[in-house]
């Protein structure tokens, strides 16, 4: 098997191959917190895989042959099957692969974790308004108030299973598709939202702790690195290699 190349694959790069057999394909960009969704899960499970890097301004054509809507992460099968969105490719990957469930068995349990994501899911777009707005020089105020508010209602859920974790006394998959963003949050510039927030706090150090976590982890640095080329309008996706 040959290893493709870590660096991003631009307009006019050659198409990869099939998909060995034996292994999936991720289609991610490095810094990208949905893709490390579809990482956390593939490393959590153990599952053979290999990553192509795409350059999201410059983007190949037969990247959009494959997911229409141009985003990472995309996931593509042996048999040439392919999966977008984040949280589709987390479940299908938790699905194919038996070893170590992410998901709970149970249908009230699933059902939880599928509220909650909903519920994060009208969290995510704050990190940005905070941090791109503050970037910028611009008062991000109300938006600070809206996100602390959104944010003490995770604790709640916290608060109320009475456990480390969203799903319990170990990490789920609901936790993984929570975290990439707090993982960003000292380079958002934004951990002070966390200050009523304890349950919540010690969730984000306990998954600093993590293994799985830690293999896919960037620095508060590289992340701030990626953010501000980001910002600037010429994002180094390539930072570290
Ligand atoms: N709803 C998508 C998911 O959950 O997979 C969002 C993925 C997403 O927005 N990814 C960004 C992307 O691919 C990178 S962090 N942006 C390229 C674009 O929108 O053209």
């Amino acid at each position: 098997i040959m290893t493709p190349s870590p660096k991003c694959h631009g307009k006019g790069s050659p198409a990869p191959g099939p998909v060995p057999n034996g292994v999936i394909r991720l289609y991610s960009m490095r810094f990208c917190p949905f893709a490390q969704r579809t990482r956390l899960v593939l490393i959590a499970k153990g599952v053979k895989h290999e990553i192509i890097n795409i350059n999201l301004k410059d983007k190949p054509d037969w990247f959009l042959g494959k997911n229409p809507f141009g985003t990472v992460p995309v996931l593509e099968t042996s048999s040439g099957q392919v999966i977008y969105e984040s949280p589709i490719t987390c479940e299908f990957l938790d699905e194919v692969y038996p070893e170590k469930q992410l998901c709970p068995s149970d249908p009230f349990e699933r059902a939880q974790q599928k509220m909650l994501l909903d519920l994060y899911s009208k969290v995510i777009p704050y990190f940005y308004k905070i941090s791109m707005g503050k970037k910028r020089g611009e008062d991000v105020a109300a938006f600070e108030v809206e996100f602390t508010e959104k944010l003490s209602l995770l604790n709640e859920a916290l608060a109320k299973k009475k456990s480390k974790y969203f799903g319990g006394d170990s990490v789920t998959m609901i936790d993984y598709l929570i975290w990439p963003w707090f993982e960003r949050a000292e380079m958002m510039r934004l951990k002070h939202c966390l200050a009523n927030t304890p349950l919540l706090s010690k969730w984000v150090e306990c998954m600093f702790e993590d293994p799985v976590v830690k293999a896919t982890m960037f620095s508060t640095e590289d992340h701030k690195v990626f953010f501000d080329s980001y910002m600037d309008g010429s994002p180094n996706y390539d930072h570290g290699l």
